[in-house]
């Protein structure tokens, strides 16, 4: 087998003009996954991150604080990489954009191009945004697309990169590697503005309106401006030079980055300014940019300037960094945008962590502590019912395996939790309890071994999401230090794998269940904060309706927010049949564009037979708490109107799994 590829992903440099947020962690927390994986697999990994020092807002804060750029930088980074020590984050580098190769890489680069006239000086007048850290078009200003309280009109000389040159060699590397902008919507608003006449990039500011830049080297009374400063960092932490003499002997072995993750807001400084950076620099641009979506708390992005950011640090003192770090990837796509609620992360809290995933650690340890005195059983020959478990666990590491470098986290992971239902399922089902009674030591046996085979595989597969509770319950089913890991996580078959004989342990629950809000979060929330700045237009009046005869009495008004815990989904009717227990109920399979359908049961069998529904599209609350309906667990609702009597099913025209407000 080859020796696996180096893989080299970055985060973007976080600005030092407020503190790490729920958004920042996002972005981090996938990368470290994407880091620890490939590592777990043997291949040599760099991951990046670190902070973008100079520029207009950083130096603007500073002043506010009263301190100097240079003393204000060095404060916040203490609070940035202190953040990431609780979260696991394993860097492989922090760079800091003030930091002395990485300012040595920039003036080089910039001398590099300025001797080869792809650097030129010129006079400009235009709008410059400082929120952004960008000039802007007075095409985007005329169509409201910045707010001009934020922008200053400046006429200045300045330098410019020659972007413009480049555009017809980036579109065409586009077109050939749909892998190179994803996810493919994302690609195609690239694409869109490449469309557009691609206009030089201002690259300098000058000393006297900005001194908090890096020198340039051919003319000392600019400074360089921030993005072409910060997005050379990819390169300053390879080791590359522009003069090859200067340059790390094993640079070339990290550059193209396999995956550069940015937010979707600075995707067009990523995919143009970037690439079209390296594109004049004769370099190869990154195999992937990946462009996720945003968190956004009280209905608007969460950003330092607006004042609604949730502090993962109390979220990860309060829940633990191993369930801050499942909720985001888990909660949803990655590449969507989502909507944070403490009472939603308490929810997938309890029902994933606390009750799935516990439950069946629980009941596997505990069973073996009490009946097998603490020790891997052995297993024996398997029945139908086993065998099927095993089918299922080797799809799980397979899903893992395909996933995870496909940055489809939300998918391998609700592959896991599919075999950790199944693991409950089994035990229901085999009654450990009944065998022990019944005095049938072999059957009890491989029951708890199978038990605790698919917690240590879920363990393995989740070390690189969950490496703390992962290795807590690696070690409590007997499996630590095993070989289980490697090969669960490239996928290969995996249950059967425990050594027999070895000693096992049961503790406190791995996740101790919430019945309420934890007391960090719940004294925050009492205490009253400072009204976020709105953007939401006030309501309109409803247009007046002719009473209906019908019309179920008014709930309480409630606000977008609460609106926007609810998350609704297209789904298809994959299959449906007469619940065993209730006439009026249904059992529906609905393909909801997870990894598996979910079994959901609705009480519509007087409106519809099981067979009239197979194939329609129907909308599914999918994040409300599983529930049993006469014996039936039920995944989530679907959507209808009428009240105890069914009118009709909502239905929609669109793929599964898309998300609908
Ligand atoms: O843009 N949801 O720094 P920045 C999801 N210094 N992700 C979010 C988010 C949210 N609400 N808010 C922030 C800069 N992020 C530049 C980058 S790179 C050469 C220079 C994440 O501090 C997301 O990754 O504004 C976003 O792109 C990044 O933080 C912006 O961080």
């Amino acid at each position: 087998m080859s020796p696996p590829h180096a893989f080299y992903v970055t985060t973007p440099i976080y600005y030092v003009n407020g503190r790490p947020h729920v958004g920042h962690a996002y972005t981090t927390i996938a990368a470290d996954v994407l880091a620890r994986w490939h590592r777990a697999l043997g291949a040599p990994v760099k991951f990046l991150t670190g902070t973008d020092e100079h520029g207009q807002k950083v130096l603007d804060t500073a002043r506010k604080r009263g301190m100097t750029p240079e003393a204000h930088c060095d404060d916040m980074v203490a609070h940035w990489k202190a953040a990431w020590v609780p979260l696991g984050i394993q860097y492989d580098r922090f760079l800091r954009t003030t930091d002395a190769d990485h300012v040595a890489v920039v003036q080089d680069t910039l001398t590099w191009m300025w001797e080869r006239d792809l650097i030129y000086r010129s006079a400009y007048e235009g709008w410059y945004s400082v929120v952004d850290e960008a000039f802007v078009t007075d095409k985007d200003v005329a169509e409201g697309k910045y707010d001009e309280s934020q922008l200053q009109r400046i006429t200045e000389v300045n330098y410019f990169f020659r972007m413009g040159r480049y555009q017809q060699a980036l579109l065409d590397h586009l077109e050939a590697n749909p892998d190179a902008v994803r996810p493919a919507s994302r690609r195609n608003e690239v694409l869109g503005f490449l469309r557009r006449p691609l206009e030089d990039l201002c690259i300098s500011r000058p000393l006297a309106r900005m001194p908090w830049g890096i020198p340039l080297p051919f003319d000392d009374a600019f400074v360089t401006y921030v993005w072409f400063d910060a997005l050379l960092n990819y390169l300053t932490a390879t080791g590359w030079s522009p003069y090859p003499e200067k340059a790390a002997p094993d640079w070339a072995s990290w550059w193209p980055a396999s995956v550069q993750l940015v937010g979707k807001d600075i995707l067009t400084t990523h995919a143009v300014y970037w690439c079209t950076m390296l594109l004049a620099l004769g370099l190869p641009l990154p195999r992937t940019l990946f462009a996720h979506g945003w968190w956004t708390a009280d209905g608007h992005k969460m950003s330092k300037s607006k004042g609604n950011v949730i502090d993962v640090t109390r979220l990860t003192e309060a829940f633990g960094a191993d369930a801050v770090r499942y909720f985001f990837l888990r909660e949803i796509p990655f590449g969507g945008d989502g909507a944070f609620s403490y009472e939603g992360f308490l929810t997938r809290y309890n029902a994933d962590l606390a009750n799935d995933f516990g439950n069946l650690v629980h009941r596997a340890t505990s069973m073996t502590e009490r009946w097998l005195g603490g020790r891997v059983p052995p297993l024996g020959a398997l029945d139908d019912r086993e065998h099927a478990l095993v089918a299922l666990a080797q799809r799980a590491a397979t899903t893992w395996a395909e996933q995870i470098p496909e940055l489809g986290f939300g998918r391998a992971l609700e592959g896991v939790w599919e075999l950790v239902r199944a693991g409950n399922k089994y035990i229901d089902e085999v009654e450990p309890w009944r065998l022990n009674r019944e005095g049938d030591t072999p059957r009890l046996a491989r029951a708890m071994r199978m038990s605790l085979e698919v917690c240590a595989l879920a363990g393995a597969l989740l070390e690189s999401v969950m490496p703390a509770k992962a290795a807590e319950l690696l070690a409590r089913v007997g499996a630590g230090g095993s070989v289980i890991a490697s090969e669960a996580i490239a996928g290969r078959s995996v249950l059967a794998a425990l050594p027999e004989g070895a000693p096992t342990r049961f503790g406190d629950p791995l996740f101790p269940r919430f019945t309420e809000m934890p007391a960090l979060i719940a004294e925050m929330l009492s205490t009253p904060q400072e009204a976020p700045v709105s953007e939401t237009p006030p309501p309109t009046t409803p247009p007046e309706v002719a009473a209906a005869p019908e019309r179920a009495p008014d709930k309480p008004q409630i606000t977008y927010d609460d609106f926007a815990k609810v998350d609704l989904r297209a789904g298809t009717v994959v299959a449906a049949a007469k619940h065993p227990k209730a006439d009026r109920l249904l059992v529906l399979t609905v393909d909801v564009g997870e990894a598996s359908p979910r079994t959901i049961v609705a009480g519509i069998a007087s409106k519809y037979a099981p067979e009239d529904l197979v194939g329609r599209q129907v909308v599914v609350v999918v994040n409300l708490a599983p529930a049993k309906l006469r014996g039936v667990e039920s995944q989530g609702m679907l959507l209808a109107a009428g009240g105890q009597d069914v009118l009709a099913l909502v239905t929609v025209d669109c793929a599964p799994g898309q998300s609908i407000k």
